[in-house]
This record gives C-alpha cells, structure tokens and sequence, in this order.
C-alpha cells in the first residue's frame, strides 16, 4: 500500500470526499491540515510548483507521486479501493451524481465570496441556490437514487461507492455554508441515503473522530 499524504486547509471543503473515501476502505493516510499562514509560505517555498501543480490544495501524495484536483483525487482513491463501481457504465453514473454536486458546490462557492460584501446579491445568491439550484439537482438524484433497488441501497450498484460518499461530504457542506437544515427536507430517499452513509462503521468513526470545523 502506498504512503498516503492528504494536503488541505483544516476544514472539510474540497478534500472530505476523498477523506470519507479513506475512511470507508479504512486506509491510513496522513491528513495534513494548513492553517492560512502555512499555506502561504507553502505557496511561496521554492518547489511550490511541484508540490501544488496548480497552486492550490486539495493535493494528494501516493508514494510521492503528487495528483492535484479534488475530483481526480477523488476518483483515483475510489478507483484503488474498489468504491468505483464495476463498469464503465457504473463509472459514468457515479460521475454523474458527483458532477452534479459541483454544480451546487459552484453556486454554493459565488455566495460565499459576495460574504462580508453586498448583502442583497449575497441574498439573491442563497435564495437562488435554495429555490432553484439545489431543488432540481436533488429531485434528479432523488429520480436516479430511486431507479436504482427502489432508492434504498446506494445510487449505484449494490454497494457503496464514490457518489455516495461524495453526496454526503457535499451535503454536510451544504447545510453549513447555507444554514439551511431543510434542503433535503422534501426528499426521503436522499435523506435517507444520507443516514444510511453516517451510520456506516468506518463512517460513523470518522465523522466522531474528525476534527470539528465549522465547514
Ligand atoms: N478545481 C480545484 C479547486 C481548488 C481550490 O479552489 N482550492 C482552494 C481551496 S477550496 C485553494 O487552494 N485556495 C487557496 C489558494 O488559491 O491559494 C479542485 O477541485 O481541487
């Protein structure tokens, strides 16, 4: 097994999908957090350009191999301990779902930089996520989840993989960034995905054990 280093700000953000892909395989791997200060001088050391290819974290080392991009580290982690789904088939679906997710995380992301700045825009902003974004990305994952053993198994497959894991990082985020407890309120089978996700025993002892942060 490769030496694992996992480097990210200490926060959930961009790197708890890879995070609870670990913890689902139960893979140790060394969960390096920076706090802004470090990442500065991190940003400025001489080989920052080949410890972070695009200047910015998530950046995973397998045996110092440096991959960047959250999705891709994602993936690749998925990909090596079988949370992958079986064929390609099962590869797009979980793409889908995960894809899916960064069109939230996007309209989640503008939000927050208007944060501390324009109020109102920040409000049209929240408002637009809550109403429009969030509802039809999860009434379609509702759709998908359901099309798949009547929604109460995994969104693919019959077993867990990445798009499950992905799902409850992104709503964990979600919920945080936008106060708001109700996103998933009219959706019971996404709801429930969710718990059945938390209550996993590799999951459930990372989520105990993960250091609080406030997203
Ligand atoms: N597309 C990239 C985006 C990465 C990104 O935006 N990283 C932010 C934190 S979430 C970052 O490193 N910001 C610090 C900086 O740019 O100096 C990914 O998914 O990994």
């Amino acid at each position: 097994m490769p030496i694992y280093k996992l480097k990210y700000f200490a926060s959930r953000g961009r790197a708890e999908p890879s995070r609870l892909v670990f913890a689902a395989a139960g893979v140790e791997y060394e969960d390096i957090r920076f706090e802004p200060e470090q990442w500065q001088s991190e940003k400025e050391s001489a080989s920052a350009s080949e410890k972070y290819p695009f200047g910015q974290m998530p950046v995973l080392e397998a045996d110092g191999e440096v991959i960047a991009q959250s999705q891709a580290i994602a993936r690749y982690l998925a990909n090596e301990f079988g949370l992958a789904g079986k064929t390609n088939l099962d590869k797009a679906k979980i793409d889908m779902v995960v894809d899916a997710l960064e069109d939230i995380a996007k309209d989640i992301i503008e939000m927050w930089y208007l944060h501390g700045g324009d109020e109102a825009r920040k409000a049209e902003a929240k408002e637009k996520c809550l109403t429009k974004t969030i509802p039809t990305i999860f009434s379609a994952l509702e759709k998908m989840l359901t099309s798949n053993n009547g929604g109460d198994g995994f969104f693919v497959g019959n077993s867990l993989t990445l798009a499950d894991l992905a799902f409850t990082a992104h709503t964990d985020h979600h919920i945080d960034l936008l106060e708001e407890e109700a996103t998933l309120a009219a959706f019971p089978k996404l709801t429930a995905l969710r718990e059945r996700v938390r209550e996993q025993p590799n999951i459930k002892k990372w989520i105990e054990a993960r250091p609080k942060t406030e997203w």
